[in-house]
């Protein structure tokens, strides 16, 4: 690129709460770590509350702020529209930002529904015949230790895929005094755990093996159907107000399927496993290896060679935070580590390089659709007595 002046890309995010500062983060860290085609412009944040929204702006390093996310669409000043508010104003967000020619990054799970989605796919199909671009935010793929086993598995390391053993535990809602949040609030999330954590292991499971899922049967609970309101939240915590409200989505999801290649997956969703945090635990295993992962312990990637001799083979620990994998080299001496915001800023790296090289940005919408469809199957496998759910 030399010392050419680079094209801007101006952001206008719309929600400010923990994913809004996730991303906020993401676009002040990213250009100052890595060398980025675009010179990224952080330009306004959109949030209900005037107050709210202006000492968001403040605190998260906005230009400008509005209580009106459909400004972000008139203001040429805005190339791209982040989408960090819950999955109930994702569609009609993200679509209109695309056909208003804005490029959108939205959180995710995509939607709340599959019909919701398919909106969204095909309203990204048409503005990529326009050189529009969209990509839904399942950060974990970005996760350096994720991103090598990609590699290792597409490689051919581990074989032929066999199992594919998804857990994403929380914990958070143990205490049956939590108060509710929109997240526990089927009109606003969609679904509970299955949406919010669940999605991210499906995607992870197809992008790490590179397959799709084709059948699933599912099995979903709610062990608290009855929480204070709050009477405010933050994060995922709140203060509990007056009164009790329903829970109208699950607390935990459990469903298998069968890989596009034959293999067999197995997943578990749950905001009930107490002490566990942010468990997001991957296990698969090949006809020539195996390789496991939790978030936990996110530097790391177990890896097992079958080809070893018997004598000493065993998992190995790759401690992911060397120059040569992927992201490592713009941060920290090796062995220094990363965390969990580091995804997020990793995903705004890949979406600028796509953006820049008019590339299509992965995960796509479709690639979201092909998530939510997942979900939906899980859900009617469960409506049906947990019976066998064909995806196509
Ligand atoms: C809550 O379960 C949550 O914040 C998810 O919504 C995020 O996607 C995940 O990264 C962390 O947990």
């Amino acid at each position: 690129m030399g010392d050419a002046p680079r094209d801007q890309l101006g952001v206008g995010m719309v929600g400010y709460s923990f994913m809004g500062a996730a991303h906020s983060q993401a676009w002040r860290t990213a250009p100052r770590f890595f060398d980025l085609p675009l010179r990224i412009d952080m330009r306004v944040v959109a949030g209900r509350s005037a107050d709210g929204v202006r000492a968001a702006a403040e605190r998260l390093g906005w230009q400008d702020s509005t209580t009106d996310w459909r400004t972000l669409l008139e203001r040429d000043d805005v190339e791209l529209v982040d989408v960090c508010t819950p999955g109930n104003t994702h569609a009609e967000i993200a679509v209109a930002a695309l056909d208003a020619g804005k490029h959108v990054l939205c959180e995710k799970p995509l939607a709340n529904t599959v019909a919701e989605a398919e909106q969204m796919a095909a309203a990204a199909e048409r503005a990529a015949e326009r050189g529009v671009l969209a990509m839904v935010g399942f950060t974990y793929r970005r996760v350096p230790a994720i991103r090598l086993a990609r590699e290792l598995v597409a490689d051919g390391r581990i074989g032929e895929v066999r199992h594919v053993r998804a857990q994403y535990l929380q914990d958070w809602l143990t205490d049956p005094a939590a108060p509710l949040s929109w997240r526990l609030d089927k009109d606003k999330a969609g679904s509970g755990a299955l949406g919010d954590i669940g999605a991210h292991v499906v995607d992870l499971a197809q992008f790490v093996t590179g397959e799709s899922l084709v059948g699933v049967s599912g099995l979903l609970e709610t062990f608290v159907r009855e929480r204070p309101v709050a009477a405010s939240s933050s994060g995922l915590s709140g203060q509990a107000g007056e009164g009790t409200g329903e829970v109208t989505v699950d607390d935990a999801a459990l469903f298998f399927g069968r890989l596009s290649g034959g293999g067999l997956a197995s997943f578990e969703a749950t905001r009930f496993a107490a002490g566990r945090k942010n468990a997001i635990r991957l296990e698969i295993n090949g006809s020539r290896g195996s390789l496991a992962f939790d978030f936990e312990d996110m530097n790391v990637l177990h890896f097992f060679d079958d080809g070893e001799d018997a004598r000493t083979a065993g998992f190995r620990r790759i401690v992911v935070t060397e120059p040569d994998h992927p992201y490592i080299a713009a941060w920290w001496p090796p062995g220094h580590g990363l965390g969990y915001e580091h995804g997020f800023t990793h995903q705004v790296v890949d979406l600028v390089e796509d953006l820049a090289a008019a590339r299509q940005p992965r995960p796509s919408f479709a690639d979201g659709l092909a998530v939510q469809r997942v979900l939906d199957a899980v859900e009617r496998s469960w409506q049906q007595g947990s019976g066998w759910v064909e995806l196509s």
